[in-house]
């Protein structure tokens, strides 16, 4: 007996994806629908933003931040990009290149910010000078450059790319570590506070592997390799034990974090409101800051007055300990 090609659910045309969660195969004009129908669902029921909003995107080269900016465009949003240069050797020049032909290909508006040439150091420099892991100096310059470049612009959102697989595995993490502050603010949307622009994640009702599908279905070349500074990372190991749960149980990865932001956060959301503490300006850059100076400000400090360090000497470091 020869196995029969698996069909689309839709149109019954020959499949060119298999998704066990929603017990169904896809063909691709129709994998394409479920992704924008996904994101449309993800910006209406956390009310996101509208049409008329102006949003940010902030594109690093991966295929998540680049369909996002993808499908917002096609669904009519206005939406530009922010690229940050990280410096972490040829992944940040392999990325930037991605990114800039994706929105010369679309005549997108992208905006770029470099570490090294605008703040004098990079990602690398940044994890010896303040002998921290390299996520920590990275994810804080992210952090700083993207509000900034969203309230200088005047834009009403700040999108990034984070999708279901991102969350649960976030959500994994701070669930085994009981980090109640942590899960009172892991939602999709956070809203404008203190001089804070608001933050959107429109790809949380879809996983990485439909986010794949999708790029290469609608021709979007994307940066493959993961960041070579991330390898032991913690949240890597979240996802393999994620996806083997999922593996077994299909739908336990959506359930996971889609119940949680349905049951859990309710419930949290008093807990997160007690824990704002009063915010200032910082005395370096103006940005809303718990003290004099903020987090930002010390680690260009810091980071550009330190001789430049090559990626190299991060990666053995790591692999060393
Ligand atoms: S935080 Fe860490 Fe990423 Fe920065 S150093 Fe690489 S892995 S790029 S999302
Ligand atoms: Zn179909
Ligand atoms: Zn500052």
């Amino acid at each position: 007996m020869t196995a029969q090609p698996s069909r689309c659910r839709v149109c019954k045309a020959p499949a060119v994806i298999d998704l066990p969660r929603h017990n169904a195969n896809f063909c691709a004009e129709h994998l394409v629908q479920l992704c924008s129908r996904q994101m449309a669902k993800a910006i209406e029921d956390w009310e996101m933003f509208t049409p008329d909003d102006r949003l940010l995107v902030a594109v690093s080269g991966g295929k998540d931040s680049l369909a996002v900016w993808d499908m917002l465009i096609e669904a009519g949003y206005r939406a530009d990009g922010l690229y940050l240069g990280l410096g972490i050797g040829e992944y940040s020049d392999d990325s930037g290149g991605y990114v800039r032909r994706f929105a010369a290909s679309r005549g997108l508006k992208l905006i770029t910010i470099d570490l090294r040439d605008d703040y004098g150091y990079d990602v690398p420099t940044a994890a010896v000078a303040t002998r921290r892991v390299p996520c920590s100096a990275c994810g804080l310059s992210k952090r700083h450059l993207f509000d900034r470049a969203a309230i200088e612009g005047g834009y009403d959102a700040v999108v990034t790319g984070h999708n279901l697989d991102d969350e649960a595995a976030v959500l994994f993490g701070n669930t085994l570590r009981w980090e109640i502050d942590y899960l009172g603010r892991q939602l999709p949307v956070l809203p404008a506070a203190n001089g804070f622009p608001r933050k959107c994640k429109p790809l949380v009702r879809l996983t990485e592997r439909e986010m794949a599908a999708y790029c290469l279905i609608r021709g979007i070349d994307y940066v493959v390799e993961e960041c070579p500074i991330a390898a032991g990372n913690r949240h890597l190991g979240y996802k393999e034990a994620l996806n083997e749960i999922e593996r077994r149980s299909p739908g336990a990865k959506a359930a996971f974090y889609l119940n949680f932001l349905n049951k859990m956060s309710p419930l949290l959301a008093e807990h997160t409101a007690s824990a704002r503490g009063d915010v200032g300006s910082c005395a370096g850059c103006g940005a809303p800051t718990t003290g004099d100076v903020c987090a930002f400000c010390r680690l260009v400090e810091k980071s550009s007055t330190h001789e430049a360090v090559p990626v190299e000497i991060v990666l053995d470091t790591r692999i060393r300990r």
